[in-house]
Order: C-alpha cells, then structure tokens, then sequence
C-alpha cells in the first residue's frame, strides 16, 4: 500500500495542533469543556469532508462511516483514539491515533480502495478521565463496564458533575449510557498510538504491534486530620492530615518498588488549602500498575493498610484487569506487516476497554524518541509518523479487503 501524503497528514496536524494549547506549551484538552467542543467539531467536519456517515453514540464518543455498518452487521474494521489529554499533556498521545485514521482513509481512497467491509472511524470520549477522574469513560460507558449513574454523578475540581458538563456542552442526557449497537458494529479495532516509552528506539523501529495492556487501577485515599492554626498549635496538639499522606507517598514508592510495580500519587487535595491552617484533610490518588496482577493487587493492599495506619480511607475508583489482545488478530497484522515488533504497554487505552468487552482488538504503536508522554516533552518524528499512517492503511486494507 502506498505511503500516506506527508501534506495530507501535516495538513491535519497543523489543524488540530494549536487546539487546547496551554502556556506550558502542553495540552489542556478536557471532557466536555469548550476546548473539547472546538475538537469535537473539527473531527466531525474531517468526517464530512470525506463524506463519511457520522454518528455519535449513547455515550458521546464520535463514529464516522465507510460503507454501511449494519449492512454487514459485526463486520465493521475500525480505527481511532481520543483527543482529550491530561493537564499538560503532550501533541501525540490520543491526537495521532484520530489523525492517522483519517490519513488511512485518505491514503485507501487515493489508491481506489473500494472496502469489502465497512471501515469505521473513532474518537472516543474522555480517554484520559483528566477531568472527572475515571479513564476511558467513553468507551467504559458504550461498552457497558461504566455505570451512567456513576458516571454522571463524577465531579470535577469545581464541583460541576459530568451530568451538568454534559448539559452545558448541550448535551441531551436522555439514553445517556451503554449503547451495544454501536460496540456490535465492530469487528476488529485498531488503535494506533504513540508509544509511551523508548521500546521502539532501543531497537531502531519506527512501528508495532501491541500485544497487551499491564493490570492497572486508580484509587482515592482520604486522609483525615483537624484544621487549625498554623502559628498558634502546639506540634503534639496537632492532627494534621498531611504528615500521613507524606508518609504514605513515599511508603507506596518502596511498596511498589518491593513488588516490581508502578505506584504513582500525581494528584492531591488539600483542605482547607491555606498556607497558614494545619489540613483538616488531604486527598491523594494513586496510580498502580505492573506485568503482575497478584503483584499489583499486593501493592495496593500494602498501600491501603500504611495509608489505614494513618485513619485513611482508600476507594478503588477504576480497576482494568490485564487485557490481552486478540492474538489472531496480532497474528495477522504482523503478517499484513512484515517482522515488526510486538510490544507490551502499561498505558491504558479505549482499545483495552474494547477488548475487555469482547471486541476483537489491537494497537499499533509509533516511536517516540523521547519516550516521554504525560508532558509537553512527548515526541515522534514525521517520519516515523507517517510509517504509522502507512502501517495503519496496510491493516485496514488487510482486515476490510475483498476475502482471500
Ligand atoms: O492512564 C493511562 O494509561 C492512559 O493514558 N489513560
Ligand atoms: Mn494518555
Ligand atoms: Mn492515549
């Protein structure tokens, strides 16, 4: 299959690149906020200009159509990713996916590719749970492994619930939740990703094929303490909350590091917050993950008992268990592919949410020659960019081309 046009996909990344932008030089791209509308908008216009069928589903997340999906109902091959980031995320985590999907198409159509099977575009809603707290909550929500009340009831640092987002960004919320139609469309998904890592550079590859996704969760852990004056409060009349959270940061780093895994408190709440006033509570979120389930699970149970030392409270706020991806599936991309490599990844994604459900799914991943992601310093190189467009194109025409 040909390569893709480097305007072409240049063309699409200028679009979208100044879009949620922030000062730090990294993305604020958050769910159903102003930001995420002027992307929502610009994916659906790319749709249309390709003339392909757009739909959203019960949850939110954006499907654009090749061919008639229920004309071939399960038959469906698609591709894509989110465009949400974390605060200050980087250019390519989510973006490329979306991008290179549309220049898969792209690069098909320029060839005459007429698609045996119906070829579906995606972007799902809220990837990275930055705002409301739980990832992948598009395609837990289609999928059905995210409640809708749970998920409407989510609030954000001001407070304001998914359900009054929701409303504001114009939403109607009526049948909001699980849509099985849309997840039965599907007959393999694959998502193509910067990789989150330096695999691909170690080796000298531009591309390949994801295998699995670690086990990997997120919980809340309350510390409780008693407010009070800064300047007026004996140190052995104190109970302040910070002390048991500080204590636990770092009991959650060996923890992890006892036990091979990834622990990770990148977010804190303080209360009340003021420089002067000793924390009547502290917030902390952890991040767990590893190649080991049993492993992880022993990380976050000597986790919560430190914490519990401390009068905390932990609540599991989201949970994925390791998701392997179908293996014919990878099989037949490697093929379709050549010898690239296959990797495994601790990042999350939509692709692993659909996989869980049942989905026939996979990854493609591109280098990333800084192997840094989560930060405005997350890089890949055009070059191995448009490899991931073209790798993608060779994929799709393998899995939606006439049989034989
Ligand atoms: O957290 C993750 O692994 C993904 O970026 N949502
Ligand atoms: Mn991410
Ligand atoms: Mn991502």
């Amino acid at each position: 299959m040909t390569s893709s046009s480097a305007p072409g996909f240049a063309g699409l990344w200028a679009a979208l690149e100044p879009v949620g932008r922030s000062s730090s030089g990294g993305y604020r791209r958050f769910a159903w906020s102003a930001t995420d509308r002027v992307l929502r908008e610009w994916f659906a216009d790319e749709c249309a200009k390709r003339g392909l069928d757009y739909v959203e589903d019960r949850a939110g997340n954006q499907w654009a159509w090749w061919g008639d999906p229920d004309a071939a109902p399960g038959q469906g091959v698609v591709t894509g990713s989110h465009l949400d980031s974390v605060p200050d995320g980087g250019p390519f985590d989510g973006p490329l996916g979306v991008i290179s999907a549309l220049a898969a198409v792209d690069a098909l159509r320029r060839v005459g590719f007429q698609p045996a099977k119906p070829i579906g575009v995606v972007c799902f809603a809220d990837e990275e749970g930055a705002r409301f707290g739980v990832a992948c909550s598009g395609s837990r929500l289609v999928a059905g492994s995210l409640s809708p009340e749970r998920a409407l009831a989510l609030r954000d640092v001001d407070g304001l619930s998914m359900a009054e987002a929701l409303t504001a960004a114009g939403r109607d919320l009526t049948g909001f939740g699980p849509d099985p139609a849309a997840v039965q469309r599907v007959g393999h998904f694959v998502e193509l990703h910067v990789e989150q890592g330096r695999a691909l550079d170690h080796i000298g590859a531009s591309v390949a094929v994801g295998t699995d996704i670690w086990p990997h969760g997120r919980w809340r852990i309350d510390f409780p303490g008693e407010a009070n004056h800064a300047g007026t409060t004996a140190l052995r009349d104190r109970r302040d909350a910070m002390l048991g959270y500080a204590d636990t940061v770092l009991a959650a780093r060996a923890t992890a590091q006892e036990h091979d895994c990834l622990a990770t408190i990148g977010r804190v709440s303080v209360r009340p917050g003021a420089v002067n006033a000793i924390p009547s509570s502290v917030t902390g979120w952890l991040d767990v993950r590893g190649s080991d389930p049993t492993a992880v699970r022993r990380t976050v149970l000597d986790i919560t008992a430190h914490a519990g030392s401390f009068g905390a409270t932990v609540v599991e706020e989201s949970w994925t268990d390791d998701t392997r991806f179908d293996t014919s599936l990878v099989r037949r991309m490697q093929r379709a592919l050549g010898n690239v490599p296959l990797l495994s990844t601790g990042a999350g994604h939509d692709a692993g949410v659909l996989a869980a459900a049942g989905v026939s799914s996979a990854m493609l991943f591109v280098r990333n020659p800084s192997g840094v992601s989560h930060s405005p310093a997350e890089r890949a190189e055009l070059a191995d960019c448009l490899a991931g467009v073209e790798a993608l194109t060779t994929v799709l025409a393998d899995l939606a081309g006439p049989p034989g």
